[in-house]
């Protein structure tokens, strides 16, 4: 199947510039196309993780990708979705997250062979452009009545915009014409808010590199969820890639608690299943729904590519364990990560008696109450149910001489953390 023909049933265009002729060129030949990140912060998060998604399918199909970290539009800020100017950042910690991403963003790609991806920074052909040169050799090609009419400029002017913003999209279409010029680069692909961006490149490529000079812009729509909320934010906020933000496990959850209404959308949106593939799982959603088989299937997927196979195992053995309860098979690590929001107590290492220490943590309101969960069987200590009144917390009921789980009920923990 052409990639753009699969890209149509993925459901991942939003708008091109020339359908009929993009398609056309991607069946003679194979392209150079490339998509931009703007430095602005230290990790990618899952919304960013989708246009780069489409340019590894153009890689797999064989055509060359061009990752631009904007070490130069990152110092600007692109004014695309942002209700208010932006504060600016210093060069430094630009410079800094050009280095977190870019390390992000190479594991997704093959740097060898026929389709090899290039990683590129516009900082290398942006910092030596003088005003003067901004202004003779680009500005001249931009009118200010197209650029205040793009949607994206439209709706800031009431709030005011500064002309530092406002001249964003020069900067990227300077990339774009650098890129056709020095790359032979056809395509630029990007979120649906890149829209204006995108279209200024290719009015720019046209004026310098003359009318023949062909170019095409594609955008991929916003992902919607069918409870109306927005796709990629939780409560914590958004789901991110560095593992120490979101970790791997949490990250596998985020896609298990995908709504069946959504799940065949995101399959087909974000996973190198076959359509085949997707059409069984889409069965298995009509049809035994309770098993969630389409769900973990998007969670190991999104899991495998963005951190490993290992943090997918990782993650599904502490989802199991905290399933079941039976947590005696996890390491203190994995008790970490899986615990991460239930309440925690730090304490020495001093042998504690477990009714005392249960009211005073707090799950218990007195030691009466405490002693008849003891004696109902409603305490767990590392998953093993305890029923001893005299019981004593010691080095046996700790994992890996750093934390006790303590459950009570069915799903209440608490963790206790040793600080030595
Ligand atoms: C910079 C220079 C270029 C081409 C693109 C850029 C970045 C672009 C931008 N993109 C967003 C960002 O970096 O600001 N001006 O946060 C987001 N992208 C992608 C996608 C998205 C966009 O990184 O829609 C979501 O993730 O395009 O908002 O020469």
């Amino acid at each position: 199947m052409n990639i753009i023909d699969e890209l149509t049933w993925r459901g991942a265009i939003y708008q091109q510039t020339d359908e009929a002729g993009l398609k056309e060129l991607t069946e003679k030949e194979k392209i150079s196309l490339y998509c931009g990140i703007d430095p602005t912060g230290d990790s990618m998060h899952i919304g960013h993780l989708i246009p780069f998604m489409i340019l590894k399918r153009f890689q797999n199909a064989g055509h060359k990708p061009i990752i631009v970290v904007g070490g130069a539009t990152g110092t600007i800020g692109d004014p695309s979705g942002k209700k208010e100017e932006r504060q600016l950042q210093s060069v430094e910690q630009i410079e800094k997250n050009v280095q977190r991403l870019r390390a992000q963003l190479e594991r997704f790609f093959d740097f060898d062979g026929e389709a090899a991806a290039t990683m590129a920074n516009n900082y290398d052909w942006t910092k030596d452009v003088t005003i003067l040169d901004f202004l003779r050799d680009y500005g001249k090609n931009f009118n200010v009545n197209t650029m205040l009419a793009k949607d994206i400029v439209a709706s800031r002017l009431e709030v005011g915009i500064s002309f530092t913003e406002f001249a964003y999209q020069i900067l990227q279409a300077m990339d774009f014409n650098h890129l056709y010029e020095f790359h032979d680069c056809k395509l630029q692909i990007g979120g649906s808010d890149q829209w204006g961006n995108i279209t200024a490149g290719l009015d720019l490529i046209r004026k310098k590199q003359g009318e023949d000079a062909k170019a095409f812009g594609l955008t991929i729509p916003l992902l919607t969820k069918a409870d109306g909320t927005k796709f990629g934010k939780t409560e914590g906020g958004a789901i991110w890639l560095d593992p120490e933000k979101t970790t791997p496990y949490e990250f596998y959850q985020f896609w298990i608690n995908t709504d069946d209404r959504d799940v065949v959308r995101y399959l087909k949106y974000f996973t190198f299943l076959t359509e085949e593939e997707i059409s069984a799982l889409e069965e298995q959603v009509k049809n035994e729904p309770h098993l969630r088989k389409a769900q973990k299937t998007l969670a190991a997927e999104m899991t495998k590519f963005v951190h490993s196979e290992e943090a997918l195992e990782q993650a599904i053995r502490i989802s199991e364990a905290l399933f079941s309860g039976n947590i005696a098979a996890l390491t203190a690590d994995e008790i970490e990560t899986g615990f991460k929001d239930v309440p925690t107590f730090q304490t020495t290492k001093e042998p504690h008696p477990l009714i005392d220490w249960l009211v005073e943590i707090g799950i218990e309101p007195s030691k009466r109450q405490a002693r008849e969960d003891v004696t109902n069987g409603a305490i767990y200590i590392n998953g093993e149910r305890t029923q001893d009144l005299e019981k004593v917390l010691t080095e046996e009921d700790r994992i890996e001489d750093r934390y006790t789980l303590i459950r009570r009920g069915k799903k209440k923990y608490f963790l206790i953390s040793y600080n030595g």
